[in-house]
């Protein structure tokens, strides 16, 4: 690119610093959602054993897939309507093990206050017709900044392993046939969705039958009192004087 003037280069390192501060924000939001669901698995894990997320895939819309994006959607050209009409800058990908666990990790997030949610796609009850499943959260939430507080827009997909395996071999036929898929490869396609589908019902089946079979097994343990007095918090232990439990439970009884 060739540069005319010092005024053209002083005003294309405005608007570098704009854009930068443009996607600063959009970090913060993904640092603090990353935060939240990292909160969300701990604490799962801890009291119930259990973690409902297999994994978490996050990315950043470069600023070219942004551009890209708005040309092709026909919206102005400008950060405002950047911030307003594209929504996916910030993606998180939720892999969970069971269906089950994508509403109740959906329900996690919502119930979040400071979280709102602007949009919903629900396409595991209403899979696209190439066979494609996933639940799509728009959220909106608060990035606090030294000087400003601003809303972002976070697009979050929550799926099973096997709805992500699908999703991930189809997404890489379609780049690689450029857009254009041979028909007999979609319909073997919607084929393979089918039976990604029944594997995660079957596997539904199967959890629910452990749960039972777990819980049958917690009724019948024994209580055992020898580890109240020890605390674990990750790797750390603290110990819990049985004089302060007792006093707990007093002041719970009065
Ligand atoms: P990338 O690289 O994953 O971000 P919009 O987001 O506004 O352009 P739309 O159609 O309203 O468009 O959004 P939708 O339906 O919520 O889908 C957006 C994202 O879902 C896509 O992002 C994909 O990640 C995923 N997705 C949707 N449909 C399919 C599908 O048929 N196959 C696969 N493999 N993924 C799908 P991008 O922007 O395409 O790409």
């Amino acid at each position: 690119m060739q540069i005319s003037n010092t005024n053209q280069l002083q005003q294309l390192r405005d608007i570098k610093n704009e854009m930068t501060r443009f996607m600063m924000t959009y970090k913060f939001g993904l640092d603090e959602m990353t935060t939240k669901l990292n909160i969300l698995q701990e604490e799962f894990q801890h009291f119930h054993d259990y973690n409902p997320i297999e994994h978490i895939k996050s990315r950043l819309k470069s600023p070219e897939s942004i551009l890209k994006k708005i040309i092709r959607k026909n919206h102005d050209m400008t950060l405002d309507s950047m911030r307003e009409n594209i929504h996916d800058i910030v993606g998180i990908r939720i892999v969970c093990s069971f269906i089950s666990d994508i509403y109740r990790v959906s329900d996690m997030i919502q119930q979040q206050k400071d979280i709102t949610l602007v949009e919903t796609k629900d396409y595991i009850k209403h899979p696209k017709p190439n066979g494609y499943k996933s639940l799509h959260l728009i959220l909106s939430i608060p990035v606090f900044m030294s000087d400003r507080e601003e809303k972002v827009y976070v697009e979050i997909q929550i799926r099973t392993v096997a709805m992500d395996f699908w999703a991930s071999l189809e997404h890489k036929i379609y780049y690689k046939y450029n857009k254009s898929v041979p028909a007999y490869l979609t319909e073997e396609l919607t084929e393979a969705a089918n039976t990604a589908n029944a594997l995660d019902e079957k596997m539904e089946l199967l959890h629910n039958k452990v749960n039972i079979i777990k819980e049958h097994d917690g009724d019948s343990a024994e209580a055992d009192s020898s580890d109240l007095s020890l605390m674990q918090l990750n790797d750390e232990k603290f110990h819990l004087p049985m004089k302060v439990l007792n006093s707990l439970i007093n002041e719970r009884t009065e």
